[in-house]
């Protein structure tokens, strides 16, 4: 059995057609479906949906194979114990600083102040502002970051964009780009081991269909 781990939403959405590609078709939809784990049209198959950020660990500790998960989601986890082959160039957006419209970061950063920054991703944002050397004070938050600013929570939050739209609605511009992000395929290290026969070919299909 190979088991694979997918987040609702554009993860599974975009992950689809990767996996029709290894001829792989889920029978139940996650949106509608209650099951956490779906079976598909192969016998040897299955998915299991998990919270995004719990990808890494399920494919870590050997209870997925394989799994999808962003750059930001295993910039956080770390990666340990998992191969990650392919970029599968999906799930696309850009983490970024970001502050209120009437906010002057350069003179911030320039005068040399202390940035209170809120975030969800603190890896990313201890290392961005690290090697600008710039002190901060982190604020974990585990979602809705554009709101911290708003209610004086923090100065300057570090979050994923796409279209921008979040941004604009909330009346906060993005003053950096910290990197670009898009969907990896990770892989358990033993299990592409011991179950080379059944994965290798997968890889392979699903590496054939990324579009670049
Ligand atoms: O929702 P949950 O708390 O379970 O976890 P999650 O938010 O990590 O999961 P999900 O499914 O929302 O995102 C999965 C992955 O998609 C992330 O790990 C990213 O790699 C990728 N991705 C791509 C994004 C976005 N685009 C994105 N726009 N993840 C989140 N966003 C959010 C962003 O945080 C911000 O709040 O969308 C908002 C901004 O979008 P725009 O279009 O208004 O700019
Ligand atoms: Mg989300």
């Amino acid at each position: 059995m190979i088991t694979i781990a997918l987040s609702k939403g554009r993860i599974f959405e975009e992950t689809l057609p990767l996996l029709a590609a290894a001829g792989i078709t889920p029978l139940e939809d996650p949106e509608s479906s209650r099951k956490l784990i779906l079976p598909t049209n192969r016998d040897d198959v299955r998915l299991i949906i998990v919270r995004a950020s719990d990808v890494p660990t399920y494919v870590q500790n050997g209870a997925a194979d394989i799994g999808v998960a962003g750059k930001d989601v295993l910039n956080e986890h770390g990666g340990m114990g998992l191969y990650q082959p392919l970029d599968l160039n999906i799930a696309r957006c850009r983490m970024m600083v970001a502050v209120r419209n009437d906010f002057d970061y350069e003179s911030a950063v320039k005068q040399g102040a202390r940035l209170r920054v809120a975030t969800k991703y603190v890896t990313a944002a201890r290392d961005h502002f690290a090697s600008k050397g710039v002190h901060i004070d982190l604020i974990k938050l585990y979602g809705s970051m554009e709101l911290a600013p708003l209610v004086g929570l923090s100065d300057v939050i570090v979050d994923l964009v796409s279209s921008g739209g979040t941004l604009r609605a909330n009346d906060l511009k993005a003053v950096e780009h910290i990197s670009d992000v898009s969907s990896r395929l990770v892989v358990n290290q033993a299990a592409l081991k011991l179950k080379r026969a059944a994965i290798g070919p997968v890889l392979e299909a699903i590496s054939q269909a990324i579009v670049q």
